[in-house]
């Protein structure tokens, strides 16, 4: 609890464009939720070093992520939303969690194998041991809540043994965290295999809707979307395409897939397609024009980078400390 209200922790990584898979399965829940609760969002920037990256472009994806936060509807007057390398206290946690955290635990992660598959001439300590610093994220901040997508479960849930097994050991330090699965758009496919998450590092650029694609594209690339031969739109497993397509269609609408299959009983993929199109750029279309706005306010931007940086490492400093007492560090002479 802080200021009497519940805590919620999020972040996402600084590594490619948003797709529209982050949007719905994330983003988007954020700011529909975020009134209820103290927030922190946190540009996980220290995450993405985990794989190779240009230093300009790392510094500029992340500005543009933090910029889409807000664009987003994330006002950050009312949200901390800060870049996790201006806070000491997440590496710095990290490292003592990490010798509460098992080998065997962090092998087991999907997202480890996946990476260190695909990155398989760089496959660090730092890539094995990410969860661990994913905990400490969450954890600084005694966080209730941590809204992600269905692929991050099993890191929050390696975050709850981990905090667990701390009280265990010294009491009661850290709040345990739920994480919270919006209803809608927990899992967006790529366009061009449904069997395959949106994913902002996929090399295919027509698998995935990219939150700055101007409304041209984003039709086009429905118009391709990988479907089936049924011509019936029904919202069932053995249509995994068109599946993904009325998910999306209901997220930007509001609408169920019941009601998505009735308005497009007896017509061809072919309006199915245009109209899921045509909804997906009636949500991004106000985000980019905030985006355009705000990217054009540097000196509103920069405050707002500063003061919440400092806010972020107030209350994490205070967990910091309760930690480092508990586990018997010297207390710092002042
Ligand atoms: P990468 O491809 O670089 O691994 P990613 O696209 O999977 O990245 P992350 O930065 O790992 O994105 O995720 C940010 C947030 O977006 C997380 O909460 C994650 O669960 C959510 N998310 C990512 N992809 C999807 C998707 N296809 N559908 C729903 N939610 C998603
Ligand atoms: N691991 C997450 C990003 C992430 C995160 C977090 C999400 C890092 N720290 C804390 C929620 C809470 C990912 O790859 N999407």
């Amino acid at each position: 609890m802080l200021d009497g209200k519940k805590v919620l922790f999020s972040g996402m990584q600084a590594t490619g464009n948003l797709t529209l898979g982050n949007y719905l399965g994330a983003l988007k829940n954020w700011v529909s939720i975020s009134d209820e609760y103290e927030t922190f969002y946190s540009v996980v920037d220290m995450h993405s070093i985990t794989v190779r990256q240009d230093p300009a472009e790392l510094r500029r994806r992340a500005r543009t992520l933090l910029t889409l936060y807000i664009a987003a509807g994330l006002d950050p007057e009312k949200n901390c939303i800060y870049y996790q390398s201006h806070v000491s206290g997440h590496a710095e946690l990290s490292w003592i969690l990490s010798c509460y955290t098992y080998m065997g635990e962090l092998s087991r992660m999907t997202q480890f194998k996946d990476k260190s598959a695909k990155h398989a001439d760089n496959i660090n300590a730092g890539l094995f041991t990410y969860p661990v610093l994913m905990a400490a994220d969450i954890l600084l901040y005694q966080s209730d809540v941590v809204p992600v997508g269905i692929d991050q479960m099993q890191h929050l849930e390696l975050t709850r043994d981990i905090a667990q097994r701390f009280n265990s050991i010294y009491g009661d330090v850290f709040t345990i965290p739920e994480a919270y699965i919006g209803k809608v758009g927990a899992k967006i496919m790529s366009l061009q295999d449904p069997a395959k998450k949106m994913s902002k590092s996929d090399e295919n650029p027509n698998g995935s809707i990219y939150l700055m694609d101007d409304p041209d594209t984003i039709i086009r690339k429905f118009k391709r979307a990988v479907t089936d031969s049924e011509a019936h739109v029904h919202y069932c497993d053995e249509q995994p395409g068109i599946k993904n397509l009325i998910d999306i269609y209901c997220a930007c609408t509001g609408k169920t897939p019941a009601d998505a299959e009735a308005e497009f009983e007896g017509k061809g993929y072919g309006d199915f397609k245009l109209a899921v199109g045509e909804s997906v750029v009636s949500v991004l279309r106000p985000l980019q024009e905030r985006f355009a706005d705000l990217s054009k306010n540097k000196d509103y931007l920069d405050s707002m980078i500063k003061a919440n940086a400092e806010k972020a490492q107030y209350f994490s400093n205070k967990t910091l400390r309760k930690v480092q007492k508990k586990i018997g560090f010297p207390e710092r002479v002042r």
